[in-house]
């Protein structure tokens, strides 16, 4: 067997886990192997943006194909019952007065960060769903090539032009799809536990804007003398391709806009964001080029047609609004060409989807590929059985097990 050391050296060699599967760690974990089944297989993928700097690919529109919440307490619900309604101050444009510090931090209930959730919620919605998930064509339970959080998606579209923050993916292919989870950097893990007290105030004032532009019903107004319970959760579940790849992701919505000119999902959801106020050309054209990138990845994979920024004076106040549409949002980078490019990323994005299906063929829940990135090295990937980075839950693997593969369709 072919043994590499190819892991950029910062990189960790045990990330952070899901402390529900650590209970074993088999023998093979360590270098990176060639697989077995496929020595074709590449080892590394690049990561330079000039590379997939081509045409935009094929990318079906995102079709929402289901809902589920995550209450005050983070139990899962099958339902919308947390989504909000977009209710914004009358008019866009001046200081709407709100104060994002309020509350700060006597009603904040924060999410208990150090839980390792992996794909669990999403896993429980497929679970209940499987029915109508099933593939007629290719004798497996679930009509996807992929299946993940969109926000680990977000990163892989983002990586070409990351400079700072490196990335885990694991991977298990199960019955005929691959399931993609991120798994802490020891960076990462770092950085949440060292969070300054002005970051954390920050990430509270995210939220506080979504509770002065949010109301519980259409027609409602927004309560901004209530708690805010980062536990709560309202998620959309999408059906998509890119290129060859289907895709099944999930990703959190803060609100829809009752008064969409797009009135159907996805397309009337409103993505709800803080960014510090803005008095320069200078300032705005590095928000463009650092900011908009994650923005706009984020809302674009699903579908979201609406940005909405909240600026952010220096005493916690909101200086003003500013809406925008994802579609059009290449139009304000395009005039600067040291920008990113929106096809470049999703290229890119195709291209690891690519590489992720040549590596990973072995199908067994207990295998874990671990693809690893940090910014300056190409993406590679170590080989993990038995080990403590098993992520899909057994129940999830004895539910769909015991599937049984659709029977093939006879044409009338
Ligand atoms: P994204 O990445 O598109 O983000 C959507 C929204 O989810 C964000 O809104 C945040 O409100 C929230 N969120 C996502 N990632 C984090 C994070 N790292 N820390 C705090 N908030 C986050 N999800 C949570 O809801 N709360 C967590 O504390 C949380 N901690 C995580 C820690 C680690 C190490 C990892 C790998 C993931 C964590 N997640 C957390 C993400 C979940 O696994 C899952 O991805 C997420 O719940 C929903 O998925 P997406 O919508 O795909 O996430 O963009 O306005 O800041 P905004």
């Amino acid at each position: 067997m072919l043994l590499l050391s190819l892991l950029p050296p910062q990189l960790p060699t045990k990330p952070t886990v899901n402390p529900r599967s650590c209970e074993r760690e088999g023998p093979q974990d360590g270098p990176i192997k060639r697989q077995k089944s496929d020595p074709k297989a590449p080892l590394t993928l690049p990561v330079t943006a000039s590379r997939y700097d081509a045409p935009f690919p094929f990318y079906r529109r995102p079709a929402e194909i289901g809902r589920f919440s995550l209450d005050a307490q983070r139990c899962y619900h099958g339902d919308a019952r947390q989504l909000r309604y977009y209710a914004p101050p009358p008019t866009e444009g001046p200081s709407p007065g709100f104060d994002l510090r309020d509350g700060y931090p006597d009603r904040y209930v924060k999410r208990d960060e150090d839980v390792r959730e992996g794909l669990d919620h999403l896993l429980r919605w497929v679970a209940q769903n499987r029915k109508e998930l099933q593939a007629e064509d290719k004798g497996r339970p679930l009509n996807a090539d992929f299946v993940t959080w969109r926000g680990h998606l977000t990163k892989i579209l983002t990586t070409p032009y990351e400079t700072r923050d490196g990335w885990l993916l694991a991977v298990s292919l199960f019955r005929g799809s691959l399931y993609v989870s991120e798994v802490e950097t020891e960076a990462a893990r770092e950085q949440r536990e060292q969070r300054s007290d002005l970051l954390k105030e920050l990430t509270y004032m995210g939220y506080k804007f979504e509770q002065y532009m949010c109301a519980d019903t259409p027609d409602g107004t927004p309560d901004p003398s209530g708690v805010v319970n980062t536990n709560e959760a309202f998620c959309t579940v999408i059906r998509t391709r890119l290129g060859t790849h289907s895709l099944l992701f999930s990703g959190e919505v803060d609100c829809t806009d009752p008064r969409s000119p797009w009135p159907d999902p996805p397309s009337c959801y409103v993505e709800l964001k803080t960014t510090k106020v803005m008095h320069s050309l200078a300032h705005r054209k590095n928000f463009y080029r650092q900011k908009m990138i994650k923005w706009w990845a984020q809302s674009f994979l699903p579908g979201v047609s609406r940005i909405v920024a909240g600026y952010r004076g220096p005493d916690g106040s909101v200086v003003g609004l500013e809406s925008f549409e994802t579609m059009k949002i290449f139009q304000l980078i395009r005039e600067d060409p040291s920008c990113w490019k929106p096809a470049v990323c999703m290229n890119f994005c195709a291209a690891f989807l690519a590489f992720v299906k040549k590596v990973v063929t072995e199908d067994n829940p207990k295998l874990v590929h671990l693809f690893a990135w940090e910014p300056g090295h190409p993406i590679s990937y170590t080989v993990h059985r038995d080990s403590d980075h098993i992520f899909l839950p057994d129940w999830y693997v004895e539910t769909l097990s015991a599937e049984k593969p659709p029977t093939p369709r006879i044409p009338d």
